[in-house]
């Protein structure tokens, strides 16, 4: 009996262990393996969907510009719609809005990222405008190739199906080159540029609309209806397979026919159990694979257009679909119809395409609950984690409007321990014209990063033992010892332990070096806390005795 209360009391302490380290991860998400917020963060402001003369006077933009700037903002961001760029037929530009934009933006001494916005203005959440994707385009395919239909019927016609890659390569292709050359003279102010990769600006598909009674937070509806599309589908898999017989072979179904290979007829069934079958994990494959097919030539035709030209960075964007993620009946039933399956998959498309990635929902909390059963916070960490294993430049937005202190600390917690190179705050009505709400952003968000070489001299180290700090900011963990550490180093020369820290330059922090054991436990506190108030502009050299 002895002998067997052991063993059991082994048994356990293994189970409380494996536990324990699975609620407590020794490996840090901090902003990649323990290091502090990325250098070149910065952050830019989303400007109003209107143009500028329907919302205020140039001249008071440009000053709310310099205000903007005043505050930490670096760049403006701006779609520019091509259903007003290429309004009046193919090849009739007229960028004469967006390089009196960039005027301004020079004048005030700011810089902007033009989004090339392929996409309708109007129909989506928080969208205050009409502007529809030019109305020639559809005479451009005499099949339905150009549009969206979902498994419900509903045709959408916000962007352009990814599928029509013929189209999207000219047009796209010409849009982008035309826009190049009207906006060299005003290099000097462009940033970056992002490109729309579909509805909102996003690249996904549109599954979730009012017209199709599939908005938030239903399950989406799946969009690959239109006699092309299938033709795409069947002609995948039967390059994947050979043969009907080797796609019935592979699937397991006796379809007598080629045109029997279609999209899910049931998406309830297929997104409760449908997309576990040989069939429906095919099915996925293909309808995100056209989304990274999307992605890569967007990456193309952009580098072609803009790297000899603007030469500055790309990036496009994906959506935050967080909700019915954990849904147990209908799990990620919202994503799957939106195109995203796999997000590993996703990524290595913006990896291929040499396009760095905006992603959202930087404020939002998980609440992982009927009937929502939204999870955002668990989104952003996930996409964050492959885009840093990957080397993506990642950059954040907030999901919805955002107006408060605590909003703005929850978007410097993922912005700053995720490796966020850039945060875009939508938008700029919510804190232009309100001081205080300004102040707050400015000293949570509005920061610039500062390198500081952090000593810690006299530690009580042993052989295993890591000296960490953290502090009082959302850029040192808000004394997260567990998800946040920042790892400083051993220098044997100086027997002390050191390290590169990136603070918020001219912001008040406190922070403070503990030790964690090799098992990652806490071993003892610095007794004092360190004060830098504020943080030098410059780097600087701070050194501190246990
Ligand atoms: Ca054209």
């Amino acid at each position: 009996m002895k002998r067997k209360s052991n063993f059991m009391n082994v048994a356990i302490l293994s189970i409380l262990i494996l536990l324990a380290s699975t609620l407590f991860p020794t490996h840090s998400y901090a902003a990649v393996n323990g290091q502090s917020m990325n250098s070149n963060y910065k952050s830019y402001l989303m400007a109003p969907l209107k143009k500028i003369p329907e919302v205020t006077t140039w001249e008071t933009f440009e000053n709310d510009l310099r205000w903007a700037k005043q505050n930490g903002f670096s760049a403006i961001t701006v779609d520019f719609w091509w259903g007003d760029m290429e309004k009046n037929g193919d090849q009739q530009f007229d960028f004469s809005y967006a390089q009196r934009f960039a005027q301004s933006v020079r004048n005030a001494g700011m810089k902007m990222i033009p989004i090339l916005s392929t996409h309708q203005c109007g129909g989506n959440v928080g969208d205050d405008c009409n502007t529809p994707i030019p109305s020639w385009i559809w005479n451009h395919a005499s099949d339905d190739r150009l549009y969206f239909k979902s498994e419900t019927g509903t045709i959408n016609k916000e962007t352009l199906n990814p599928v029509a890659s013929d189209v999207i390569r000219k047009q796209y292709g010409e849009l982008y080159e035309a826009f190049a050359n009207a906006m060299l003279p005003y290099k000097d102010v462009i940033a970056k540029v992002y490109l729309s990769g579909g509805p909102a600006g996003e690249i996904r598909y549109p599954s979730y609309t009012n017209a199709d009674a599939s908005g938030y937070p239903s399950r989406g509806k799946f969009q690959s209806y239109t006699e092309f599309a299938k033709t795409k589908f069947r002609t995948w898999a039967v390059q994947k397979y050979g043969s009907l017989a080797g796609i019935n072979a592979a699937w397991g179904t006796n379809l007598t026919s080629l045109s029997q290979v279609l999209p899910p007829s049931d998406g309830n069934q297929f997104l409760a159990n449908g997309y576990k079958t040989a069939y429906g994990v095919d099915f996925l494959k293909w309808y995100q694979g056209v989304l990274e097919d999307h992605t890569k030539l967007l990456g193309e035709l952009a580098h072609t257009a803009f790297d000899d030209t603007l030469q500055v960075p790309i990036g496009a964007k994906i959506a935050g679909v967080h909700w019915q993620y954990n849904n147990p009946n209908l799990p990620h039933s919202a994503e799957k119809p939106a195109g995203y399956n796999d997000y590993n998959r996703l990524l290595d498309a913006f990896k291929t395409a040499n396009l760095d990635l905006t992603f959202t929902c930087l404020e939002m909390e998980d609440k992982g609950t009927y009937p929502e059963y939204s999870m955002p916070k668990t989104l952003v960490k996930t996409i964050a984690q492959l885009a840093n294993e990957k080397g993506i430049v990642l950059n954040g937005e907030n999901g919805l409007s955002i107006g408060n202190e605590a909003e703005y600390k929850r978007v410097a917690e993922m912005a700053f321990n995720y490796n966020f190179a850039g945060f875009t705050l939508l938008r700029y009505q919510d804190v232009l014209y309100n001081n205080a709400l300004m102040s707050k952003y400015k000293d949570i968000l509005g920061i610039t990063p500062v390198a500081q070489t952090v000593v810690v001299k006299n530690a009580p180290t042993t052989t295993g033992d890591t000296v960490y700090i953290v502090g009082d900011r959302p850029e040192l963990g808000q004394w997260d010892t567990t998800l946040y550490p920042i790892k400083l180093t051993y220098n044997a020369t100086h027997k002390d332990w050191r390290g590169t820290v990136y603070f918020p330059a001219e912001r008040n922090v406190q922070f403070k070096a503990f030790i964690k054991r090799s098992d990652g436990t806490i071993k003892s506190w610095q007794p004092n806390q360190q004060y830098l108030t504020p943080v030098p502009s410059t780097s600087t050299t701070y050194t501190n005795w246990w």
